[in-house]
């Protein structure tokens, strides 16, 4: 079957009935305890969300639907043999935890074309801002422009019983994923390039298109965006815009509302933000140092950085306990397309140098790097170097793994999320009690 819709449809009542018998069989097991600690510090460890399309494991990292990140490069369906998998079937993949043939892909590919015409007033709405307004609150004012035509809503208006509000919430899901690639490049278009967007082309596939838009054609340009949608996809439910979307979406808001509340809280400098941070930051080292910059300067930027009280952007991570593999693969990529571009070799050093730093302040519990550190680095290589707009890209590749999950929200009939909160009195009655 050619038909995502159609997949997805067949394996709704399964999924229900597992949900159904886990909370009925297991639905007094306990997931551990929760301190104190965990409470004020980011409910950190708390295991409190069902999020289907990834899995991080602190020590390996990402799995989608199961797959490694090199799975994934091996198994989804490429635009060109042995190169990086087409995003259509990334979609696929996290939707529906199968991996799809080249002919679903491909379906899917028409399927997402087929909705991806933005209505004129969505470009209006990013017009009436100010051209220098950060490119998320540009983009972020275009997703909200897009919701106008939210069917979800429409639905909810016009009474649609909850066990179907699924079909909705996929048309939304759909038209969204479909839509982002010609917002976020027109948002490009008018800081970056005089306004004059680039109009889609139906030949190429999503990830393509979307570089086309943005103004670039070179074949390994379109391989490096294939693979930033692959990496910033999805990383769990835990994450600040996984997290956003689940709980906005679990008001029943529509999931262009949803989205929209993740991308503003990917605008965030300790979440998405950092893609572009780290990229500014690794270029004012090579401006200001040269890109020979030795080992011991290296050590002196670092240590300025943190004693002006910022955090070194691209390391660390609050579940990763290890080197991100979203890092492995960008490097594995840079390393056989852009082997001698300077900012590439600079993070290379960083890698050396930051670690033992991190760890020499004792607090930091994972020194080693993320995957924002190097994600933009190819695409800078090939022209993209406005460092404002790296967000915007994350959030492009964001909306797969979101819209996914929202789908299954609905789909499964997750109820209104509502965690228990307690006062600092509270607290220490509690703790004096017990
Ligand atoms: N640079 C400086 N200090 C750091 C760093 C870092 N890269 N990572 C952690 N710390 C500090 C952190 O600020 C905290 O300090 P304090 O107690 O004074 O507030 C302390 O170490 C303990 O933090 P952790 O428990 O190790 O990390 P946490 O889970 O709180 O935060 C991040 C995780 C990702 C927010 C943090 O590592 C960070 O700020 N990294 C730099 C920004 C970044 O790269 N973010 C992108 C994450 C990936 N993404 O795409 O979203
Ligand atoms: C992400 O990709 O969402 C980040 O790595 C942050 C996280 O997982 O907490």
């Amino acid at each position: 079957d050619l038909d995502l819709r159609s997949q997805l449809k067949d394996q709704i009542p399964e999924q229900q009935e597992r949900l159904k018998k886990i909370k009925s069989e297991y639905g007094k097991v306990q997931l551990g305890n929760i301190t104190v600690d965990m409470v004020l510090g980011g409910m950190r460890g708390i295991t409190g969300l069902l999020w289907e399309p990834s899995l991080v494991d602190p020590e390996e990292g990402i799995r989608l639907r199961g797959l490694t990140l090199p799975e994934c490069q091996k198994l989804l369906p490429a635009a060109s043999p042995g190169g990086e998998p087409l995003a259509e079937g990334l979609l696929w993949l996290l939707v529906t935890g199968k991996v799809p043939s080249k002919e679903q892909a491909v379906a899917l590919s028409k399927e997402l074309q087929s909705r991806s015409a933005v209505p004129d007033h969505v470009y209006k709405g990013i017009d009436s801002l100010p051209v220098t307004a950060h490119p998320m609150t540009q983009f972020v004012t275009g997703v909200m422009a897009l919701q106008v035509e939210s069917e979800f809503q429409k639905a909810y208006e016009q009474g649609m019983p909850k066990s179907k509000l699924w079909e909705p919430a996929y048309e939304d899901c759909m038209n969204l994923i479909a839509r982002v690639p010609a917002v976020a490049a027109y948002v490009y278009r008018r800081l970056y390039k005089d306004g004059r967007a680039i109009p889609a082309d139906k030949s190429l596939d999503h990830a393509a298109n979307f570089s086309h838009m943005l103004g670039f054609d070179d074949p390994k340009m379109l391989e490096s965006v294939r693979l930033f949608l692959l990496v910033h996809s999805d990383h769990e439910g835990g994450n600040v815009s996984g997290h956003a979307s689940h709980v906005v979406a679990s008001a029943l808001a529509d999931p262009y509302r949803a989205y929209a509340a993740a991308m503003n809280g990917l605008a965030g400098p300790l979440h998405g933000l950092a893609t572009q941070e780290a990229l500014l930051w690794v270029k004012s080292i090579a401006k200001e140092f040269g890109e020979d910059v030795t080992t011991e300067k290296l050590k002196e930027v670092v240590w300025k950085t943190l004693n002006s009280g910022k955090v070194v952007p691209g390391f660390g991570h609050g579940v990763l306990r290890k080197t991100d593999p979203r890092f492995t693969c960008q490097r594995k990529f840079a390393l056989k397309h852009i082997p001698d571009d300077p900012i590439f070799q600079l993070v290379l050093k960083l890698q050396e140098v930051v670690p033992p730093i991190l760890t020499s302040l004792g607090k930091v519990k994972n020194p080693w790097p993320n995957v924002d550190i190097l994600s933009g680095v190819p695409l800078n290589h090939f022209g993209l170097s406005e460092d404002r707009y790296y967000t915007v890209l994350f959030g492009v590749s964001r909306s797969l793994g979101v819209s996914a999950q929202l789908i299954w929200d609905r789909a499964l009939g997750l109820p209104i999320e509502r965690p228990k909160s307690v006062t600092l009195d509270w607290l220490e009655d509690y703790c004096k009690k017990s």
